[in-house]
């Protein structure tokens, strides 16, 4: 509001797709308690605990987008991204060195239990509370449990748990996009596959492997999911598998997304936009010679999340952008674009609904030009 005291007290631009965010930054301290309390809002549920969580959101990546360390709370607090809340702690961790609030929730059993569960593939915040509201509170108490079921995709979760916790390093990555790219220059030639996600952005491990696929042709796409996941099926590098939107490229859908009256659910708000592009995740099984890992007698292989999601050309931009991420980059550019520009933006297009049209892209730069940004490095996303 400008109204700081004459120093030269911080800013930051409104939206965080408007400033750079990397990797490493100034306040890791802040930020980690204020992550810490955005994942406990969400743990707790509602509609009111989630509105927290995305003020504690906006306050982490604000943390993260300063340009040095903060000594005093009274450097930030005019920043509008920062509420009361976020604040206060920020301020009980530079005057003591830590945030009694903080503290108590995680020694506290609901969390620690319900982020436990969370952590499970398959497991959002709404089980994870619902089990804990059931008096669950480890593996074995999941396992054993006479009043739950859990999904195949829960179960395959808690199997492969241990696994699925070591973290996927870049080279590992890359050999599994290696891999991909060898059976899809077998069933297509001229298929293109890059790695996206946190790789792309820079960090050296992530949580799971995210794949692009598509062919320069549009069109030629269609059925390519279906049989890359056939083979690597048969190869037994498939643990478990779900397929989405797996007709998004069929003849009809295909008639449906050109015709232009198919495109009503980009025409409106956003949030209505859905994501088209087909796509398997999973749990994957691969020999740990092709991970590079130490040989292991009682288990010649290792299970690591995949995400495969295939794109036809013409929504290529679209979904690097969306599939880069991350997923609070996405969420500041597609309230910028609507909120600012009225452009409803999603993972496979952009519509401008003042000017009633599509905006086509073919690189990430058009993209960041409909919308009068400046262009960002995949690294600078890291909100
Ligand atoms: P994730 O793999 O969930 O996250 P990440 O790669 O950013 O981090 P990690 O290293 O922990 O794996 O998702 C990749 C990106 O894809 C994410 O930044 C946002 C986007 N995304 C979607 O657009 N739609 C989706 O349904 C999901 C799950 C992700
Ligand atoms: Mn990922
Ligand atoms: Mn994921
Ligand atoms: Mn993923």
């Amino acid at each position: 509001d400008g109204s700081a005291d004459g120093e030269s007290s911080l800013q930051l631009t409104k939206y965080e797709c408007q400033r750079v965010t990397t990797l490493d930054h100034y306040n890791r301290k802040l930020v980690e308690a204020l992550e810490l309390l955005e994942s406990h809002a969400l743990l707790i549920g509602g509609e009111q605990s989630q509105g927290r969580a995305l003020a504690f959101k906006r306050s982490s990546t604000a943390m993260k987008g300063l340009p040095k360390e903060i000594e005093n709370v009274d450097e930030i607090s005019s920043l509008r991204h920062l509420g009361n809340h976020s604040l206060r702690i920020i301020g009980e961790i530079l005057t003591k060195g830590y945030s009694d609030e903080v503290e108590q929730i995680r020694n506290s059993e609901f969390y620690k239990a319900t982020k436990l569960f969370n952590n499970i593939f398959g497991v959002g915040p709404t089980t994870a509370r619902y089990w804990y509201d059931k008096g669950l509170r480890t593996f074995d108490d999941l396992r054993n449990s006479e009043i739950i079921k859990l999904t195949d995709r829960q179960q395959s979760g808690l199997d492969n748990y241990d696994e699925l916790c070591e973290p996927v390093t870049l080279e590992q990555a890359q050999r599994i996009r290696d891999m991909v790219q060898n059976e899809i220059d077998i069933i297509l030639p001229g298929t293109k596959s890059m790695l996206v996600g946190g790789h792309r952005r820079g960090k050296k491990a992530g949580h799971d492997t995210d794949i692009l696929i598509w062919h320069p042709e549009e069109g030629k796409e269609r059925g390519l999911l279906t049989k890359l996941v056939d083979r690597l099926e048969l190869k037994g590098y498939i643990k478990y598998k779900e397929m989405i939107n797996i007709d998004a490229n069929t003849d009809e859908a295909f008639l449906r997304r050109t015709n232009s009256r198919g495109l009503s659910d980009i025409k409106e708000k956003p949030g209505k936009a859905m994501d088209h592009l087909e796509r398997c995740f999973g749990i994957f099984s691969f020999p740990r010679t092709l991970l590079q890992l130490p040989q292991n007698d009682d288990n010649p292989s290792a299970a690591r999340r995949v995400d495969l999601i295939v794109t036809p050309a013409s929504q290529w931009a679209y979904a690097l952008v969306g599939w880069t991420g991350n997923k609070q980059y996405n969420r500041s550019l597609r309230l910028y674009a609507w909120k600012e520009l009225q452009i409803n933006l999603s993972s496979h297009a952009a519509f401008d609904c003042r000017e009633q049209k599509l905006l086509p892209a073919s690189t990430e730069q058009d993209i960041f030009n409909y919308l009068k940004l400046t262009y960002r490095e995949p690294w600078e996303r890291n909100c």
